[in-house]
């Protein structure tokens, strides 16, 4: 989960929404540059390097098919949440119980992750689809405005018809996770001084015991 050396760095990336909103066809857009059509249902966690800007970059990417079991998802999500250093919420631009369900995953990312700072997290809301626009029910409007709330990155894109849209979802989700990063590294202002002091103390706490 951490980047070795100046020009190395990997990636934990988990992709999450309903069934049939194209979070596979997004993954293996983004891997192979196709769209096969139909995916199958087979829980994947893919590694993929790339090179951007100079840096060796290694993916692993976590494709889920949605699960209607509540009880077992919800551990398991948990624990895809704890795996991850950044989130695709996909959604279908024609179905609006896809795009209820991202302020959901929203919620959960965001109070287990809140060490991070609630904006922090680096998340990007995807409406895919986009081809199919004469059966759209959820407006662009819409998306941008949850991501704004919530300080993610909102793209709306067609895995089945145009692979840079979701290049730029994966580039884009990737300098976020350098910015929180790098961020993390150099605690910054007051917040961060209070931060570094308490920690010395619960450790010498810890030493002493
Ligand atoms: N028209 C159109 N169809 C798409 C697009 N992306 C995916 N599909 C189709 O939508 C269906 C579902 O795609 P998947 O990628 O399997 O969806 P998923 O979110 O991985 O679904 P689960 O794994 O079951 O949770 C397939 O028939 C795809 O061909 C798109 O951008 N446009
Ligand atoms: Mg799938």
């Amino acid at each position: 989960m951490t980047g070795s050396g100046a020009l190395k760095m990997d990636a934990n990336i988990v992709v999450l929404g309903t069934d049939n909103v194209g979070k596979s066809a997004l993954i293996v857009r983004f891997l192979t540059r196709r769209f096969i059509g139909e995916y199958g249902d087979i829980e994947s966690i893919y590694s993929h390097n790339v090179i951007v800007d100079g840096r060796d970059i290694s993916f692993n990417i976590w494709d889920s098919p949605f699960s209607q079991d509540a009880s077992r998802e919800s551990s398991t999500q948990d624990k895809r949440i704890q795996w991850a250093d950044g989130f695709v919420l996909v959604y279908s631009i024609c179905d609006r119980v896809s795009f209820n369900n991202v302020a959901k995953q929203l919620q959960r990312i965001k109070g287990t992750k809140d060490y991070l700072g609630g904006d922090k997290v680096p998340i990007a809301i995807v409406g895919n689809k986009r081809d199919l626009h004469h059966r759209r029910t959820v407006p662009s409007e819409e998306g941008r405005m949850l991501a704004l709330a919530a300080g993610c990155q909102f793209y709306e894109v067609s895995a089945a018809e145009n692979y840079h849209g979701v290049l730029m979802v994966f580039h884009g989700l990737l300098e976020r996770v350098r910015e929180a990063r790098s961020s993390a590294k150099k605690p910054a202002g007051i917040k961060g001084i209070v931060k570094s002091v308490s920690a010395v103390f619960s450790r010498r706490r810890t030493d002493s015991v």
